[in-house]
């Protein structure tokens, strides 16, 4: 299986972490930005986004990092990453539903702002979207800060996707100033995944 992917991108962090962490190797094919390689048309005809991660297994061409993540682990079902049980299954597919549509666009926003605009040379971050993406990490983090309480894991009582996912959308949490020490549940889980072989194999 080939994956094309940036390293410095979140959604590719989290389908690397997931291999890692099922000791899957994949293929890489780094795509340089600076140079455009993810918008031209051989990738384009792969990855009409132009964005990464894509990957190609044989004849099958998959995009959409969330999705890539369940492929992946579906291919090794014993690992526990995407349960067999339907509920467990259902509510690890609503958490990563979750953080696309609620939790990681805060944490893109932070980043743009924080960092991308200066890696970038695009001006100076403004203070009116940071205000905005903070107040929109408060109202999410608390949400999965209640979830977590108690719990170890996202879903259930062992690591899975859900985990994954989640935690690759903080990758930059502490360059951007997130503040993750309000969630004490979400900071302590989030030291566990940052912990796991495969954060650091996958970084
Ligand atoms: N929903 C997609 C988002 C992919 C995405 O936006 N990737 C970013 C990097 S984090 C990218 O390649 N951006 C380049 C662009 O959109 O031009 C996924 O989860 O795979």
């Amino acid at each position: 299986m080939k994956l094309y992917h940036n390293p410095l991108s979140p959604n590719v962090r989290r389908v690397r972490l997931t291999a890692a962490v099922l000791g899957l190797e994949l293929e890489e094919k780094v795509l340089d930005f600076s140079k455009g390689e993810h918008k031209n048309p051989e990738y384009l005809a792969l990855n009409p986004n132009g964005a990464v991660p894509t990957l190609v297994d044989g004849d099958f061409v998959l995009t959409e990092s969330r999705s890539i993540m369940q492929y992946l682990a579906s291919k090794k079902p014993e690992s526990g990453l995407l349960p067999r049980d339907e509920a467990a299954r259902a509510d690890v597919a609503r958490w990563q539903f979750w953080d696309a549509a609620h939790f990681s666009p805060q944490l893109g926003n932070l980043a743009f702002e924080k960092m991308i605009k200066g890696m970038l040379g695009m001006g100076d971050p403004d203070p009116t979207k940071i205000q905005e993406a903070l107040a929109n990490f408060r109202r999410f983090g608390a949400v999965l800060d209640k979830r977590l309480t108690g719990r170890t894991y996202v879903v259930g009582d062992a690591l899975t996707i859900a985990d994954l996912t989640l935690a690759s959308s903080l990758m930059y949490a502490k360059q951007c100033e997130a503040p993750l020490a309000e969630f004490p549940a979400v900071d302590a889980w989030f030291s566990r995944m940052t912990a796991l072989e495969g954060w650091k194999k996958s970084a």
